[in-house]
């Protein structure tokens, strides 16, 4: 539907968040842990999408191997898909690597699928859907 996020990986939130904030010129509205991914997160509005920032908490997060290997810089693009699982069948079908076989719980209210880089031209892809809380 759109690009929700750009995710960034930074080595320091606590020096990366005011120099967004300084260069959007607009407050981090959330940080978050995402212990599954090993990861915290500091989001930033811009417009219809956001950027992500993303800081590794762990040694073999992927956000770590990820640093070490390429250094600070763009690490994925997230797109807002309606229905994943249905998107992630399209996506399986024709051939595209999905890292997961499920939606997973991802930050920021969101179910996400990661799409291997090797798949789609040394981007790694995510699609994402808001998650919708039934009473
Ligand atoms: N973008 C582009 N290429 C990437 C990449 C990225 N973000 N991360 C790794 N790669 C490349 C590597 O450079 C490597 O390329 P070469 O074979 O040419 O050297 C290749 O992908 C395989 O990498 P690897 O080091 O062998 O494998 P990793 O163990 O690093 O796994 C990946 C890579 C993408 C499968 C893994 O990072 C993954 O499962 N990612 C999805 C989950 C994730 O990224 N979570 C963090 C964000 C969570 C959040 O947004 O909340």
């Amino acid at each position: 539907m759109k690009i929700e996020h750009l995710g960034i990986a930074v080595t320091k939130l606590d020096t990366s968040i005011p120099l967004y904030e300084a260069l959007l010129n607009t407050t981090c509205y959330k940080t978050e842990t995402v212990e599954s991914e090993g990861v915290n997160t500091a989001f930033f509005k811009t417009g219809d999408s956001k950027i992500e920032l993303l800081e590794s908490v762990k040694e073999d997060s992927a956000i770590a191997k990820f640093i070490a290997k390429k250094g600070e810089g763009i690490h994925h693009i997230a797109f807002e898909v309606d229905d994943i699982e249905a998107e992630m069948k399209r996506l399986s079908n024709l051939g595209y690597v999905l890292l997961n076989d499920k939606p997973k719980k991802g930050a920021d209210n969101k179910l996400i699928c990661f799409l291997h880089p090797k798949s789609t031209n040394g981007v790694l892809i995510e699609l994402c859907m808001e998650l919708k809380y039934t009473n």
